[in-house]
């Protein structure tokens, strides 16, 4: 007989969420046999579902179904059974066990236990050396539930902008963003590029669909080994066109920060809670230019500078902490960064060139984005490559969006690891990354 494949998928099990409407009826429920704790008489067996880790009771009581020695932690099981009260916990329901099927066994015992309520005394790289098992803990996977959340806002927050979603190549002719820590890759003989960020191709873009974004992989070879770099990340970016200033492009952050936390506030509380996670409240964030703020931290905070062109992870932590005093704020806009460290195609601040109309915000003292507006003119952004050694002519498919014409315009790139990490209160960027690439790790 022919499967019937009309797209709609029959509805025959439930998740721990349907329990109350499903109350003191039989129902059907698949899941991971994520535990069992066998009792005098009776066993705990903790289905772990797509979302939620559910009790189930088995008893000789409640039916003629019994346990076997085939039922183990790691089956994939079939599980009927009534929903009622937790005898213990009048919030919660439970799911007396009526029946049992078997619908895979695991070929070897769990190498580490994952199914306590976090991964006790794992260190990190024995944790991502065994990624496909330690995300089956449940806080280890809220994680990046949470990230999803955090993703899945940016693109409706922008959609409801009217931006248009991009997917660009990630393998590129030419680099954009400068900087050595570039991939190189043998093609056919060519030498050519990962990309370190979409740049150009949402530049390329604005004269098209004026406001567009993508969410998606970049590469930059990073030659050390710190807490907070990835070899690959996933950028979160954005490109507007016809802006009166870089202003416009922080409050469409501002915007999209806010969307992203009333998001997980409402959709994602079930994480937020297993990880304790305090969501940050967002209203006007201060805003301070580069040159006010190396100077609060020499004047405020006694720290000798020897660095004027950036900041130093130090002096990143010291605004955050100013920016919490001050403003009660854990967000901080830091603007007009100088234009000897930031890249070919930011624009100059007219008023002092030697400064960029660019920012970075800050979220607890660690830079999650890198921003401003751009050259659209032709001949500044030609003259500008050229003041810098790079020849033009290497750059020609992106100077077209330039000679033919495109409006004022400015985007952003925010680091969804970075945020993740930021908000979770991770000390490693690779906790908030599900499977990092560093400079010693390619697997799993
Ligand atoms: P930038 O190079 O500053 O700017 O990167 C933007 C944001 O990306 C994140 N990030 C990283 N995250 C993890 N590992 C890394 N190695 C890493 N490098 C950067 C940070 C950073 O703030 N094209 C510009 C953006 C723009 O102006 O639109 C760019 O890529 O969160």
């Amino acid at each position: 007989m022919m499967e019937k494949m009309d797209g709609e998928i029959e509805k025959t099990c439930v998740e721990y969420r349907d329990f109350p409407a499903y109350a003191d009826r039989e129902v059907v429920m698949k899941g991971m046999i994520h535990r069992i704790r066998e009792m005098t008489g009776f066993a705990f067996v903790i289905i772990r579902t797509a979302r939620d880790v559910v009790q189930c009771v088995y008893s000789p009581d409640f039916s003629d179904y019994r346990m076997d020695e085939k039922v183990v932690e790691g089956c994939a099981v079939k599980i009927t059974g009534k929903i009622v009260k937790d005898q213990t916990r009048e919030d919660r329901y439970e799911m007396q066990i009526h029946d049992i099927e078997v619908l895979s066994s695991p070929a070897e015992q769990m190498p580490i236990v994952i199914n306590k309520k976090q991964l006790d005394n794992i260190p990190l790289d024995l944790n991502l050396n065994m990624r496909p098992v330690t995300l089956r803990n449940p806080k280890e996977r809220a994680v990046f539930k949470i990230q999803e959340g955090i993703a899945r806002g940016f693109r409706e927050f922008l959609f409801s902008q009217n931006f248009t979603e991009i997917r660009t190549p990630k393998i590129n002719a030419q680099g954009a963003e400068g900087g050595a820590n570039i991939f190189r890759l043998d093609y056919f003989g060519k030498q050519v590029f990962l990309a370190q960020s979409p740049q150009f191709y949402k530049q390329m873009l604005v004269p098209v669909y004026e406001r567009v974004f993508e969410v998606g992989p970049v590469f930059r070879a990073e030659h050390h080994d710190t807490s907070r770099h990835l070899n690959e990340y996933v950028s979160m970016d954005f490109e507007m066109g016809f802006i009166d200033s870089f202003y416009d492009i922080m409050n469409m952050e501002t915007g999209a920060l806010k969307y992203i936390m009333a998001l997980l506030k409402k959709d994602y509380a079930p994480e937020l809670a297993l990880l304790n996670v305090d969501l940050p409240a967002i209203g006007e964030i201060p805003v301070v230019k580069f040159m006010d703020a190396k100077e609060i931290i020499t004047k405020k905070y006694k720290k000798k500078i020897t660095d004027y062109r950036d900041f130093e992870p130090e002096e990143e932590q010291i605004l955050g902490k100013w920016a919490k005093q001050e403003y009660g704020s854990d967000f901080l806009f830091v603007t007009h960064y100088p234009s000897e460290k930031r890249p070919f195609y930011a624009m100059d601040d007219p008023a002092d060139p030697a400064y960029t109309l660019s920012f970075d915000l800050l979220f607890r003292g660690i830079e999650i984005t890198t921003g401003g507006q751009r050259i659209h003119d032709y001949g500044e952004q030609v003259a500008k490559m050229r003041a810098r050694g790079m020849d033009p002519a290497d750059f020609e498919s992106y100077l077209m969006a330039h000679k033919y014409g495109m409006p004022p315009h400015g985007g952003l790139g925010l680091g969804l690891e970075r945020i993740t990490m930021h908000l979770l209160g991770f000390k490693n960027v690779r906790s908030a990354s599900m499977f990092p690439r560093d400079i010693n790790r390619v697997t799993p």
